[in-house]
């Protein structure tokens, strides 16, 4: 729930207006609203060289992953591994955006270590990707738009930890 919402249903649970403290939290999420829409239009621009760059660097540290018995080992399961990247990278836009790590926790990780356990998947190894994506990713902005996104990503890689 983006701070509009979630100010709005505390506020209305009470029958009252907005607190001054709601709206100074309102005042922030607008006014930081133009810097998240160019972080968020940067990573869906580059999406694809964040997630190649990163894949290459996963691949280098963590070559056991696309060995023989590895879980992203042979071109189709190395695609798939890529593509879950990809998924990563697409919900750090919708929480940069929404300026909340809820729409990332909820479509991404609730259940993602019992997901990956399933799966035979490293999830240590996932983090180390996303990890790589903050990497290529924030050298693309610069300091304070990196330091914004870069909390996105922490907030993936720490809950992965
Ligand atoms: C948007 C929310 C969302 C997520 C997160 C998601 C993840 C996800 N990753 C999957 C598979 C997979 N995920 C990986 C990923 C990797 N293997 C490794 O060793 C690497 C460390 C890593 C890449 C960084 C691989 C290789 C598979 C295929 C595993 C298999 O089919 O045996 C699957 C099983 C079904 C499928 O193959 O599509 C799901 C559901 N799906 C979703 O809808």
């Amino acid at each position: 729930m983006s701070v509009v919402t979630k100010s709005i249903v505390n506020a209305d649970a009470e029958a009252r207006y907005l607190s001054p403290g709601e709206l100074d939290q309102i005042r922030s999420f607008v006014t930081s609203g133009e810097r998240r829409l160019r972080i968020a239009q940067v990573l869906t621009d580059s999406r694809e060289r964040i997630v190649k760059q990163a894949g290459d660097q996963l691949f280098q540290k963590r070559p056991d992953v696309v060995s023989p018995g590895g879980n992203a080992y042979g071109e189709e399961m190395t695609a798939t591994c890529l593509r879950d990247l990809d998924y990563y990278l697409r919900l750090i836009t919708y929480g940069v955006v929404s300026g909340d790590v809820t729409p990332i926790e909820e479509i991404g990780i609730v259940g993602v270590r019992e997901m990956y356990k399933s799966l035979g998947t490293p999830i240590d190894a996932v983090a180390e990707g996303v990890r790589a994506m903050k990497n290529a990713a924030l050298s693309l902005m610069s300091g304070e738009d990196a330091a914004e996104a870069g909390s996105y990503f922490d907030y993936v890689i720490g809950a992965m930890s």
